[in-house]
C-alpha cells in the first residue's frame, strides 16, 4: 500500500527530479504515445496542467497518459476545473507572491471537495511568481505581477512565510515561456534560508540551464515549452517526410 505521502517523499530523497509539463490545451490524445517516446530518459514526472484548458480537456489527456506510462502524474491545475481524480497526486498551489485573493485561496476553496473525494496525493505549494522578461499566461490569467529577479531579499521572505503557513515545497516559477529563466543566484537564496524543498520552471531550454538549477539546490525541474517545440517540430519534419515520399512516387 502506499505511503500518504510517497510521491513526496521521493522528490526529497531523490536528488534531482524532472518533470516533462504537458499542457492539455496544446496536445492531442492521439499524440501522446509519440510525445511519451520522446520525453528524456532521466523524466521522473509527468506534470499537467496549464492556465486555460477547456473543460473535459485535462482528464482525457491524464487518462490517456496513464494508459501508455508508469511515470506519476501529478496535477499542476491554473484552476479549479482541472483536478482529475484519475492522476496519481497534485500541486495545491496557492499564489503567495501575489495578492489576488482568488488565487491565493479562492481556486482552492472551488477544488476542496472533489480533492478530498478523489485518492490524489496533495503537496501544499507555495507558488512564487518571479519575472520572466514578457507577460505569461499565469501573470495574466491570475491578474498578479512577478516578482523583480533582483528582489531576492523579498523572494526569500516570501518563501520562509509560507513555510511558517505550513507548506511542504517551494515553486520558483518564471512562467511558462518566459524569455528568462529563474536566476540560480534566488534559488540559491531561497535553498539557503528555507527549508522545503525547491520546484523551479519556465523558461528552462537548454541541459546547461536545468543544471544550473539543480547545482543551485533544485529538487525538481520542470520543462514544458522547450519540450512542446521540440516534440512540434519533429513531428511536423515525419510528416513532410511521409509528404515527400509520397509525392515521389
Ligand atoms: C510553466 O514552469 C512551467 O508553468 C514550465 O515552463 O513552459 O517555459 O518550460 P516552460
Amino acid at each position: 500500500k502506499m505511503a500518504p505521502d510517497q510521491l513526496y517523499r521521493e522528490i526529497i530523497g531523490r536528488e534531482r527530479s524532472f518533470a516533462i509539463l504537458i499542457d492539455p490545451d496544446k496536445v492531442e490524445k492521439q499524440e501522446i504515445i509519440l510525445l511519451l517516446k520522446d520525453i528524456p530518459s532521466f523524466t521522473t514526472h509527468l506534470f499537467v496542467g496549464g492556465s486555460t484548458v477547456k473543460s473535459g480537456k485535462c482528464e482525457r489527456v491524464v487518462k490517456e497518459l496513464k494508459k501508455h506510462s508508469s511515470l506519476p502524474i501529478i496535477l499542476f491545475p491554473g484552476d479549479y476545473s482541472q483536478v482529475t481524480p484519475e492522476a496519481d497526486g497534485i500541486l495545491f498551489l496557492s499564489l503567495v507572491s501575489g495578492e489576488n485573493p482568488e488565487y491565493l485561496i479562492g481556486q482552492q476553496i472551488k477544488s476542496a471537495k472533489a480533492i478530498i473525494a478523489s485518492k490524489l496525493e496533495v503537496i501544499s505549494t507555495a507558488y512564487v511568481l518571479i519575472d520572466g522578461g514578457k507577460e505569461t499566461a499565469v501573470q495574466r490569467v491570475s491578474e498578479t505581477l512577478p516578482i523583480p529577479q533582483l528582489e531576492v531579499e523579498r523572494i526569500v521572505s516570501i518563501c520562509l512565510a509560507s513555510q511558517l503557513a505550513g507548506k511542504k515545497i517551494i515553486y520558483l516559477e518564471a512562467g511558462s515561456g518566459a524569455l528568462i529563466s529563474v536566476h540560480p543566484n534566488i534559488i540559491q537564496a531561497v535553498k539557503k534560508e528555507v527549508n522545503l524543498p525547491i520546484i523551479v520552471g519556465g523558461g528552462l531550454r537548454t541541459e546547461k540551464e536545468i543544471e544550473a538549477c539543480y547545482q543551485a539546490g533544485a529538487n525538481l525541474v520542470v520543462v514544458g515549452t522547450a519540450f512542446e517545440e521540440e516534440f512540434k517540430q519533429k513531428s511536423h519534419e515525419n510528416i513532410s517526410r511521409v509528404n515527400t515520399y509520397s509525392n515521389s512516387r
